[in-house]
């Protein structure tokens, strides 16, 4: 390790800037040369981002069908975002919370009113607000149900992905997320995903919660059968049990409804949200409660140094503000009936299935396809930037204020790479 930093090599100029110093393969090599090995990106190098676009350094436009999965709901550099958050870093951004400010009980009124939660916990990642939930439903069972000290159990769902912390990935069933990462804390039951009846038969008087996301993201878009959220609220009455949906992903307008458990005319005890709640500018979280559960936290038990600063604060407030005021609640709904239909139309043999609600998609492929990474690859060639997502789906999730001709625009490619085999992984050569 040297003791005196070496210079970092000059930045490259933004594109068209005079000069431009390193194109997207030189950027790409640094990366791989002194960062972790922790993604395998698409090689494309962005540098600028508005409403649905994103722009490389190559000056290349690209359609953004992953809006980094659903932070930037409300389109990249949202202007009314940047300004709130221009003018309060001008103003204070962060005093820890050992001092008040003055955007705290705005934020908290806001997102209470919107939501309907009666107390609110700010955190700063998604998976803080996960850990969150767990530690305050575990002090919920013991302080208020009475649980045996130690014994709290969590119910969780297979294909889960809820963040990378280590309490987290310890109730991950994706090897690939939690392998050689143990030992893992106890106190988490496993049921398969939209099983109301495995789901009944787990709970136990040391259940304390059941953890959930309405519809499952990362394993590919998965939408549990009807009713399912309807009787896990009716089983979490019966036994006194937390119903904690993660709507980290599903949420904020995501799937055509401000939270997707409206879909399921439910209310859960516990919501989590995060990743559009600053239109991704800033990492801002929040567990949205109640006093029963929330109510058991006492000074000292938890916190973070961001979490609830002024500017996160200021941040969510007008993320939240142009997410209902825009309409882009509604559009999620009205463009992702457009986007689905179109994809369900595709007459290409690789489709095996389109699924989805509001503009949170997949498209899984026939495992024959090859894996669905050629496909981002040949989409990203025509303008289209997608992710694929456990190996078969391509997940499709652009900002939320896609209008009906860019819509049409990505279905026009979407089709054009579905139905030729593109170069790649076990396919055959065009
Ligand atoms: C990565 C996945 C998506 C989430 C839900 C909590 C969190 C996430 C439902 C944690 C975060 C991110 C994490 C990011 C990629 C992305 C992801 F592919 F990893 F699984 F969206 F599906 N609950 N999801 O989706 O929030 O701590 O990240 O703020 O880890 O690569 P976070």
């Amino acid at each position: 390790m040297t003791t005196e930093l070496s210079r970092p090599a000059p930045l490259p100029a933004a594109p068209g800037a005079a000069g431009e110093t390193a194109g997207t393969a030189e950027m790409i090599a640094t990366e791989l040369r002194l960062g972790a090995h922790n993604y395998k990106p698409l090689d494309v190098v962005l540098t600028r981002g508005e409403g649905v676009w994103v722009w490389d350094v190559e000056g290349r436009r690209y359609l953004d069908c992953l809006a980094a999965y659903s932070a930037v709901n409300q389109g990249h550099c949202h202007p009314k975002i940047l300004a709130a958050m221009v003018e309060q870093a001008s103003r204070l951004c962060l005093t820890s919370r050992a001092f008040r400010n003055d955007q705290l009980h705005l934020f908290y009124e806001e997102i209470a009113a919107l939501t309907g939660s009666h107390r609110v916990l700010p955190m700063n990642s998604g998976a803080e607000a996960v850990e969150t939930a767990i530690k305050v439903v575990r002090k919920w069972g013991y302080r208020v149900k009475g649980v045996e000290p130690g014994k709290a159990e969590v119910i969780v769902c297979a294909n889960n992905f809820h963040g990378r912390t280590l309490g987290i990935v310890g109730f991950s069933t994706d090897p690939v997320a939690r392998g050689d990462f143990g030992p893992f804390a106890p106190g988490f039951v496993t049921v398969p995903f939209g099983d109301a009846e495995a789901l009944e038969r787990a709970i136990s008087p040391h259940t304390v919660a059941v953890l959930a996301e309405p519809i499952q993201g990362e394993a590919g878009v998965i939408i549990p059968p009807p009713g399912y959220l309807q009787r896990m609220r009716e089983l979490c009455d019966e036994h006194d049990v937390t119903m904690v949906l993660d709507e980290i992903q599903t949420g904020l307008g995501r799937t055509g409804k401000l939270l997707a458990e409206e879909h399921e005319g439910v209310e859960a005890d516990m919501t989590l949200v995060g990743k559009a709640l600053s239109g991704g500018f800033y990492p801002v979280s929040a567990v949205l409660s109640n006093d029963a559960t929330l109510g058991t936290l006492q000074p000292g038990q938890h916190g973070s140094t961001f979490g609830g600063n002024p500017l996160a604060c200021a941040v969510a407030r007008a993320a939240l503000r142009v997410l209902v005021e825009e309409g882009m609640i509604e559009n999620s709904a009205r463009m992702g009936e457009r986007f689905k239909a179109g994809l369900e139309a595709i007459d290409a043999d690789v489709v095996r299935e389109v699924r989805g609600r509001g503009l949170m998609l997949a498209v899984e492929l026939d495992p024959a396809a090859g894996g669905a990474r050629p496909y981002c690859m040949a989409l990203k060639e025509r303008g289209i930037l997608a992710k694929d997502t456990h190996e078969h789906s391509i997940r499709i999730a652009p900002p939320l204020v896609i209008t009906a001709d860019q819509v049409d625009w990505a279905l026009e490619r979407f089709d054009a790479v579905l139905r030729r085999k593109p170069a790649g992984r076990g396919a055959a050569r065009a």
